[in-house]
């Protein structure tokens, strides 16, 4: 496991770099999910295979920008799913974007994980791994990542991150929404998972959904690359995850591309999810 969490810091430096410096403009590309790739979506997925074929512990990765799995390493113990650059539509608006990675072992259904990490590129760049417990790293000036904290949800915050179109919202929604909002949670979204996720467990607390909605009844986001990651994440946090009902890491995707609905967040936000999904 060592040696994967150091092939993400050695990608993670190389697409920090990469922000920096290289164009951030579209290909003629599109991606497995129908989505118009930008340069950099591809050459920072270049870079994170580049990094696994070094090592010998993964069998083989798939990411959110391929419609196929690569193999890797054919004695390799683990598999790796895992978003390149998640929320690169905003570079050009200079938002803090972010690399999200399940490490798993057997397969790629939600009780196969054994551990997630996400790099989230701002202004620092930090990385928060899930294993045992949360940590949270800062990338220094030696370009390694330097141990700042364990990070920890209370039982109720002050956020709430609403993702989907709201007019595409159910009615169960916009009130569940609403009754957040009367616990005297404010709005903190910026399109972006890694952030958005990232501020609720840095502030301690709140709700981040992303529900099923008239144009997607699946829900947007992908549940091998990233809703499972931030489920883990969350949990091991002593947060929640689930779909609206049920357990999203008791989830299994029918293909690895599947998405589903979403809310990750503290116990007491939780509940009042549920309330509106029974
Ligand atoms: P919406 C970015 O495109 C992304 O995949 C996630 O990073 C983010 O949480 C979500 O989409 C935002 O979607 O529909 O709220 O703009």
């Amino acid at each position: 496991m060592v040696e994967i969490f150091d092939a993400i810091k050695k990608s993670a430096v190389r697409i920090k770099w990469l922000i920096e410096n290289e164009d951030s403009g579209y290909s003629q590309n599109i991606n497995a999910t129908g989505d118009t790739q930008l340069k950099l979506d591809i050459k920072t997925d270049l870079v994170i295979e580049e990094e696994f074929r070094k090592i010998s512990s993964v069998k083989e990765i798939i990411s959110e920008e391929k419609e196929e799995k690569t193999p890797i390493y054919e004695h390799g113990k683990y598999m790796v799913g895992y978003d390149p650059l998640d929320g690169s539509s905003l570079l050009d608006v200079n938002f803090s974007v972010g690399s999200i990675f399940g490490i798993y072992k057997g397969g790629y259904d939600g009780r196969h994980l054994v551990a997630a990490v996400y790099v989230i590129y701002g202004p620092v760049t930090q990385m928060v791994t899930a294993y045992e417990d949360v940590g949270m790293y800062k990338l220094n000036e030696n370009n390694e990542f330097a141990f700042i904290k364990s990070l920890e949800l209370k039982q109720s915050g002050l956020i709430n991150a609403t993702g989907g179109t709201h007019s595409n919202w159910s009615d169960e929604h916009k009130k569940m929404i609403e009754e957040i909002y009367s616990m005297g949670h404010r709005l903190r979204y910026s399109g972006g998972m890694v952030p958005d996720l990232h501020q609720i467990l840095l502030k301690g607390g709140g709700l981040f959904s992303y529900p099923s909605t008239s144009d997607r009844p699946k829900g947007k986001l992908r549940m091998v690359f990233e809703v499972f990651p931030f489920a883990f994440i969350y949990e091991k946090a002593g947060g929640k995850a689930i779909d609206g009902k049920r357990r999203l890491l008791d989830l299994t995707p029918s293909h690895p591309h599947d998405t589903t609905p979403c809310f990750f967040g503290s116990e007491k936000e939780i509940e009042t999810v549920l309330k509106y999904n029974e």
